[in-house]
């Protein structure tokens, strides 16, 4: 049994200044956690949250107010040391989703209510990178998109995280109220760009008054957001209740947790700095660092681990192999990309992510990681082989999880295992393999000619393309084991 530490919520009452979009694990487990610490050390109760799901999760939203909206969450700084925080920053749960008959909305007007509230001063969001409606590899908005058509065509009953911030603006700014910040903590870059780039787009297509407003008025600050947050599996609610938290509502995450936040919050934000968070004027370095080293790991072994049957992050980093690959990966080829504050160690970060990772009290399936890959990879690899390649490296590793990718979404591993591919692209990708089987010589140049996923600049390099290729065949004849050899004599 581990050594236990339980920390109780502050008091119940506050006011909501914050309304969150995206009532997920990540957001249970960081933003509200900061805010929880903010509350308890200073007494603040003015910054309570009004958290709502716009898609999945209506069971969530309706155990959290039947649970007095107060959950748990247990901070695991090993196996044997976890702390465990009752949370009660969130005043509010909302749901403007889809329900099970198929009704959207059930508390839209009600969310909409608070974001056009005076006292809503904040908006973050974590609906996951899809959540935005932006072509990955050119940050355009998806027009085309049949959620987005339809917040175009009814624009006062939106659906998407964009349609809800600019129908939210459009009615603060016809009751002539300053407008509220947007702080996206998704794993995007530039995310607070981006997140502002599609309300923009979406609102010129409605009002260019409007538009040009929210152009001159309203901060997207970017944040960098660090805590690993697996989602909840029955074995951790029975380790948590052999703990004697019983709580449907709880996430487990890992004791780390990092927030790098740009400092533009002209409303005015928590004092969340003396929480350890940091707040900076560039972020940028931070992110690149994180989503190439981190995450570009991460997807690594998401790949190449769930080809070869490995289950957890935990289970492929007790893989010699696999952790060569990830020191090779991150520091020949990520670290070397980017441009970071004077005094950062690179090899020290690197160190403590494979220690992160192996942290075999958190249970995280590899299977979570790899969804959603064609949202992810550009600005997890395919930015990074683009710097790399410029700057005549080799982009070995990357060409390797590109392989690993591309198999990965033929929906079954190297043994013939089927596994689901949960990609907003998944049916073109199965499409392709459908269309050219094991020719690898047309599979992967057509994989590389998804201009949503891979830049044209980037598909158009002959290295890149040949280096893909072998290491797909590599991968597919000899298996992960053989691809990893043959790689560490390259
Ligand atoms: P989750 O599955 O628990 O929650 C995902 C949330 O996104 C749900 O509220 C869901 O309703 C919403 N969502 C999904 N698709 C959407 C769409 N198209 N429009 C609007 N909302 C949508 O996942 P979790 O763990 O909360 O992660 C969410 C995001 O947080 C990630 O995608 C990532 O960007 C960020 N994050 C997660 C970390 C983690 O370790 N879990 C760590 C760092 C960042
Ligand atoms: C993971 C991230 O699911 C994924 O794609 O790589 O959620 C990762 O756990 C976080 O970014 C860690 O901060």
């Amino acid at each position: 049994m581990p050594d236990m530490t339980r920390i109780p919520s502050a008091e119940a009452k506050g006011e909501i200044s914050i309304v969150h979009l995206g009532l997920g694990a990540f957001h249970r487990a960081h933003q509200a956690v900061y805010l929880e610490h903010y509350r308890q050390r200073t007494g603040d109760t003015a910054w309570g949250v009004s958290s709502a799901n716009l898609r999945s999760s209506v069971g969530l939203v309706d155990a959290l107010r039947e649970a007095g909206l107060r959950y748990h969450v247990a901070e695991y700084a090993d196996s044997e040391h976890v702390t465990v925080r009752e949370i009660g920053v969130i005043k509010e749960a909302l749901f403007s989703g889809r329900d099970g008959n198929g009704h959207w909305g059930r508390d839209r007007e009600a969310l909409l209510a608070r974001l056009a509230a005076s006292d809503t001063h904040l908006v973050t969001l974590t609906v996951t990178e899809k959540g935005y409606f932006l072509n990955p590899a050119s940050g355009e908005l998806l027009i085309d998109d049949p959620m987005i058509a339809v917040d175009i065509a009814m624009p006062t009953q939106p659906r998407t995280a964009p349609g809800l911030l600019v129908e939210a603006l459009a009615r603060r700014r016809v009751q002539g109220l300053a407008p509220f910040t947007v702080l996206s903590c998704d794993n995007m870059p530039d995310n607070g760009k981006r997140t502002r780039n599609a309300v923009i787009q979406l609102a010129k297509r409605r009002d260019t008054a409007l538009a040009e407003w929210i152009e001159r008025e309203v901060a997207f600050p970017c944040s960098m957001v660090d805590r690993i947050v697996p989602a909840m599996t029955e074995n951790d609610f029975t380790r948590l209740a052999e703990l004697g938290i019983e709580d449907p509502n709880a996430v487990v995450g890992e004791a780390f947790s990092q927030w790098v936040v740009e400092d533009d919050f002209p409303q005015g934000r928590p004092a969340w700095e003396v929480d350890g968070v940091e707040m900076v004027a560039d972020v940028a370095p931070f992110e690149t660092m994180k989503l190439r080293m981190l995450n570009g790991s991460h997807s690594l072994l998401a790949y190449l681990g769930a080809l070869d049957g490995i289950e957890t992050v935990a289970e492929a980093v007790s893989r010699d192999d696999l952790v060569a690959l990830l020191r090779r990966y991150m520091l020949d080829e990520a670290a070397p990309t980017l441009t970071m504050p004077e005094g950062t160690d690179l090899t020290a970060y690197a160190e403590q992510l494979l220690r992160r990772f192996a942290n075999d009290s958190l249970r995280h399936r590899l299977q979570q990681i790899a969804m959603d890959g064609s949202q992810k990879l550009p600005q997890r690899w395919l930015h990074g082989a683009q710097a790399r390649l410029a700057a005549g490296g080799e982009v070995s590793c990357t060409a390797l999880g590109v392989a690993a990718w591309i198999r990965y979404t033929a929906s079954t591993d190297l043994s013939g295992r089927s596994h689901a591919v949960d990609d907003p692209l998944a049916e073109r990708l199965a499409d392709l393999h459908a269309r050219h089987g094991n020719n690898v010589a047309a599979l992967v140049p057509a994989f590389l000619a998804v201009e949503d996923v891979f830049p044209p600049a980037l598909a158009a390099e002959p290295c890149f393309t040949e280096a893909v290729m072998a290491a797909y065949t590599t991968l597919t004849q000899q298996g992960l084991a053989g691809a990893l050899a043959s790689l560490g004599q390259a």
